[in-house]
């Protein structure tokens, strides 16, 4: 089985790129540990618990030779949240409208597995992984020539752009490597200049802890209060430093009817005040097998509090005066209906 080979079926099966790193002790793999010293994971504790085994893939699964990298689009035709003009507008990001990418994905990669394995010998070994992996999925990306690191901390494909989930099958055969990508973000510092929040602290470096994407889907409980405000209209997840990059410019692919990526209804353009009217029992059947199942309708109407008491919608602030569904009495929902109301109406 050659490379080649992997590379057509992989698009088959409907991956949009593949590329393969060989397992090496890449120096980049190293800024994990002194990332998590700076405090960057925030209350995102299994990556220290798993530091170990992310810094090299072989502490997975010690016969690794290489790294079959995959990434999928998911972009479509619907706006970008820079663009989006309505102060009352609820901002959800890209990658959480449609199906469960990690659903989506694991069928494929199995899929892809399997018919590795057939040809792959007695002694073949895969481990394959979406997202949840104790994997620096980006690092391999990189060597596999999917595309750079940008400093917006995203990979990049030259041609696809970043709309790109990742995803990597660790194999026991010494393949074909592809050639690393190239840095090519030259003198652009876009990204870092339109962080809603500064969370870009240095060029490749992600403070998550101010990042809206962390605290809008990652924290469990409350928001801190003083960065609240800083929220806006982001519901859920920020798409920004990756809607300002050239390299988003032209949209890598048209939308396919049928595509997993598209937008529930719930989630396709919502306003503030539609979302926390929404019941919670539509609400919960909308979240299901969505990428933002996670969250929950908890932490989604908590997000959506919070939006309402930060942009100071009027018609947000009068639904969360309105509408009492079970999940706006849970004390933690509360405590950010309590906290808008207060602030706008003192
Ligand atoms: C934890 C995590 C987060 C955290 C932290 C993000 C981060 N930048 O680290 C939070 C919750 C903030 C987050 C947000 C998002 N995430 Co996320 N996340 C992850 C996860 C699970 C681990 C990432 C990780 O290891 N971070 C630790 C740091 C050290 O790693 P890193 O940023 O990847 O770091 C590289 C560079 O920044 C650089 N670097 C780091 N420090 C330094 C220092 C110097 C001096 C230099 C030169 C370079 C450098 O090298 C690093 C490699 O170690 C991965 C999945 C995985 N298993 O890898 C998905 C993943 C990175 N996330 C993804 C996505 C889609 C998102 C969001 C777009 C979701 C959204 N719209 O809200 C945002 C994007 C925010 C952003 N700009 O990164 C995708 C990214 C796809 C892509 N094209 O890059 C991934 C790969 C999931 C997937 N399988 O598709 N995420
Ligand atoms: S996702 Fe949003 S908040 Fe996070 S680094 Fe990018 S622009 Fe900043
Ligand atoms: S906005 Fe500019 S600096 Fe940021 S990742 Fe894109 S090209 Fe690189």
């Amino acid at each position: 089985m050659t490379s080649a080979e992997i590379k057509a079926r992989a698009a088959e099966l409907g991956f949009d790129v593949c590329g393969i790193a060989p397992v090496e002790p890449f120096a980049e793999l190293g800024f994990l540990r002194s990332w998590l010293d700076r405090g960057y994971a925030g209350e995102m504790r299994y990556l220290e618990r798993s530091a170990d085994r992310r810094a090299d893939v072989r502490a997975i699964m010690p016969s690794a030779r290489s790294v079959v990298c995959l990434g999928t689009v998911y972009n479509t035709d619907r706006p970008y949240s820079t663009e989006v003009a309505d102060r009352g507008a609820a901002l959800i990001a890209r990658y959480a409208w449609g199906d469960d990418y990690h659903d989506v994905i694991q069928t494929r990669m199995e899929s892809l597995v399997g018919w590795m394995r057939e040809r792959g010998g007695a002694d073949f070994e895969a481990r394959a992984y979406v997202d949840t992996g104790p994997v620096q999925e980006r690092v391999y990306a990189q060597y596999a020539g999917i595309g750079w690191i940008g400093r917006n901390t995203c990979v990049i494909h030259p041609d696809l752009g970043s709309w790109l989930f990742l995803s990597e099958i660790i194999c026991s055969l010494p393949l074909e490597r592809d050639a690393p990508a190239l840095d090519q973000c030259g003198t652009c510092r876009l990204c870092l200049d339109a962080c809603p929040t500064g969370a870009i602290v240095e060029p490749y470096v992600l403070d998550s802890t101010r990042c809206l994407s962390y605290l809008t889907i990652e924290l469990k409980d409350g928001i801190p209060i003083d960065q609240r405000e800083g929220i806006g209209r982001h519901a859920y997840g920020c798409d920004v430093c990756q809607e300002v990059c050239p390299w988003n410019a032209q949209p890598s692919e048209p939308d396919a009817a049928g595509s997993p990526w598209l937008p529930r209804a719930v989630f396709d353009g919502p306003s503030i005040a539609a979302l926390w009217r929404t019941p919670d029992a539509e609400l919960r059947q909308s979240l299901k097998g969505s990428a933002m199942t996670r969250a929950g309708v908890r932490r989604l109407r908590r997000n959506v509090a919070v939006c309402a008491g930060a942009t100071g919608d009027a018609a947000a602030l009068a639904a969360l005066r309105d509408v009492d569904e079970p999940a706006c009495d849970d004390p933690m929902v509360a405590e950010h209906v309590h906290w808008a109301l207060e602030l706008r109406d003192g």
